[in-house]
């Protein structure tokens, strides 16, 4: 007999699926057996399912096809929620098949009932309960083109019972995954922007990962009109590389030369940029923007043109009715501008001989030195973003992986663990806050089960650290952001993972070199100067108030040791 299980798993191999990423229960077992009789799927066990859901928008995000996870009923799918909330906001194709109570018993209050339709509303663009085998393949077909077609997270739930039952005789269609259509603008568009490019005199653009793809167009683009390129977070790893137009990234973590030249500029070009923060973009500036999505234009700012189009292909024609500008007083600024900013920044990164402590910067400098041309890097929330932002040298063949848009900690090893498992043969680095390695350490165990061998390089502050710093900026004293960690390295070598532990800068570069060049799995736990000033490059009155406000409760409740290695380590380097 052909299950409603095995009918779900032959649409998934014609959909091109080659793993899922779960961890199995009963209400699974339907599914699972299926696909143990099968076997062209596999299976990738994790310990939490919110590892499953982070790993698979990883695999998502670097191969570009539908990638799956599963969790079985009640809690077991609940968990997945967090990670497909990233997934969803990343805009990656993921299906999630949450398994179901035993069909007979929905609406009784059952044991494990929750309710995955109106759980996974709000992280998906598709929710669908399967409810009698004429459903299969149809439900999951369509759940598959709405990840893919309108990219992000779609949900499939079914009861364990109905997956055993027999299936309609049905079969998936041939092809589920259709290629998505180009979208270019009318040429009066084009040659509308072009009009007001032209007009300009101090342009600049702000690119974001709407531009993966349309690096030297966009380049091309720059040279025209003399404008410097800033980018939004994600737009780092398509955009910064070869770049002679880079001038940083704008924002609260972002170089004061980011900031500067939008500030600057008469006319400011966004591309393929969702930029969420509205404070940081001009007021006073005529604002211009294409996206793919026509929904985004002018969500963040005041638009005077918002044209709808792929950034490469909009590009392509735009580039034939943009004149050449003559003068570069603008760019030339915003250049040095940024040479300073980013001397800054190194300044930071420098190994200080004599000194005890590792600072975070070094390391994210040292790593990026040393990581391989092609390695893909994911990095916690927390400052572990903040260094990888700065400090990741990108060349349009690394990658960076982040929960930039949904925010979530412990992003960066489920992550790792997608990109390893999608990605054998390459280098992949997990950049760990140590509360986030903390928050789904279980699943250092899939590593060593699954001997998968990613570098785990812990940033190691004894902190929550982003959190300490934004309660001192906003004039709190911090409660609740200390964190008493154990050797991570010994701990990791207790479990059979190779372990580096690095307390001292002179043995930065030595430790991590034998991390990386080790054919397994490592844990690197590097103790990190905890204080370090995650200074924006935009100071307001308010978060200068904050900070002095914080002194003084900091010295009035005895904090003043603190208090002084503070300021040791932001000026007396
Ligand atoms: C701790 C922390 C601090 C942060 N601080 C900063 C900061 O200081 N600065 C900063 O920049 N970010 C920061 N971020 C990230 C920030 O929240 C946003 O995620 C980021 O700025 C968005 O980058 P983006 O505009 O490139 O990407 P997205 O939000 O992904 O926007 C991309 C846009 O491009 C469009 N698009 C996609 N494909 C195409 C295409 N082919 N053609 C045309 N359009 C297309 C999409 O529709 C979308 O509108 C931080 C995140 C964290 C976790
Ligand atoms: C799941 C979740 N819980 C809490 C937060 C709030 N938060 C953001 S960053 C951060 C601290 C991260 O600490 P750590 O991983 O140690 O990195 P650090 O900033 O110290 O380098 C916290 C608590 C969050 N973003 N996500």
């Amino acid at each position: 007999m052909t299950s409603v299980a095995d009918r779900i798993v032959q649409t998934l191999k014609s959909a091109g699926v080659q793993r899922i990423y779960g961890l199995v229960g009963d209400s699974l077992n339907g599914l699972t057996d299926a696909l143990r009789a099968d076997g062209s799927i596999q299976w990738i066990p994790v310990r939490h399912e919110e590892v499953a859901a982070f790993a698979a928008g990883a695999d998502a995000a670097l191969t570009g096809s539908i990638a799956v996870c599963a969790g079985s009923c009640g809690p077991g799918n609940l968990h997945l929620i967090n990670g497909l909330f990233d997934c969803h906001r990343n805009r990656v194709p993921v299906l999630a098949i949450a398994a179901h109570i035993p069909s007979s018993e929905i609406g009784s209050g059952f044991f494990q009932e929750t309710h995955p339709q109106i759980l996974f509303k709000e992280c998906s663009h598709y929710v669908e309960l399967i409810s009698n085998p004429t459903h299969v393949p149809r439900i999951v077909e369509t759940a598959i083109r709405e990840a893919t077609s309108k990219r992000g997270v779609a949900v499939v739930v079914i009861s364990g019972d109905l997956a055993l039952q027999e299936a309609d005789p049905q079969l998936p269609a041939a092809s589920i995954v259709h290629e998505p259509p180009a979208i270019a603008p009318s040429p009066s568009q084009v040659s509308e922007l072009a009009r007001i490019l032209n007009e300009g005199e101090r342009v600049t653009i702000l690119c974001g990962s709407g531009c993966a793809g349309a690096h030297d167009e966009v380049i091309k683009l720059a040279g025209l009109l003399k404008a410097p390129i800033v980018h939004a977070l994600r737009g780092k790893e398509h955009i910064e590389w070869e770049n002679p137009f880079d001038v940083g990234m704008t924002g609260l973590i972002g170089f004061s030369s980011g900031y500067y030249a939008m500030l600057a500029c008469d006319t400011l070009l966004l591309l393929g940029t969702d930029f969420p923060y509205r404070q940081f973009y001009p007021r006073n500036s005529r604002i211009v923007q294409i996206d793919i999505r026509g929904a985004n234009l002018g969500k963040r700012c005041r638009l005077e043109l918002g044209v709808i189009g792929d950034v490469a292909l909009t590009l392509e024609q735009l580039l034939e009715y943009v004149d050449q500008k003559g003068d570069d007083t603008h760019l030339q600024s915003a250049l040095k501008h940024y040479k300073d900013a980013r001397a800054g920044l190194d300044t930071l990164a420098v190994v200080t001989p004599g000194h005890k402590r590792v600072h975070p910067q070094t390391l994210a400098r040292v790593l990026s030195d040393l990581a391989s041309d092609d390695a893909i890097f994911s990095c916690d929330v927390g400052e572990p973003t903040v260094w990888a932002a700065r400090y990741l040298e990108m060349n349009g063949r690394r990658r960076l992986l982040g929960s930039f848009l949904h925010g979530s900690m412990a992003n960066a090893m489920p992550q790792a663990i997608g990109a390893q498992v999608s990605h054998p043969g390459r280098q992949v680095i997990s950049m760990s806050g140590d509360g986030g390695f903390a928050m789904l350490m279980g699943d250092i165990l899939t590593v060593r089960q699954l001997k998968l061998p990613l570098k785990i390089v812990i940033f190691n502050n004894g902190l929550l650290g982003f959190v300490d710093i934004e309660m001192k900026a906003a004039g709190f004293l911090p409660v609740g952001t200390q964190l008493d960690n154990p050797n991570f390295a010994q701990m990791a070598e207790a479990i059979g993972v190779y372990g580096v532990r690095i307390e001292s800068p002179a043995d930065l570069e030595e430790g991590l070199k034998r991390a990386l060049a080790h054919p397994g799995p490592a844990v690197v736990d590097v103790t990190t100067e905890p204080l370090e000033l995650v200074m924006p490059p935009k100071v307001t009155l308010e978060q200068a108030k904050g900070f002095s406000v914080w002194m003084m409760k900091a010295v009035l409740n005895g904090q003043g040791t603190e208090l002084i290695h503070l300021a040791q380590t932001a000026w007396s380097r």
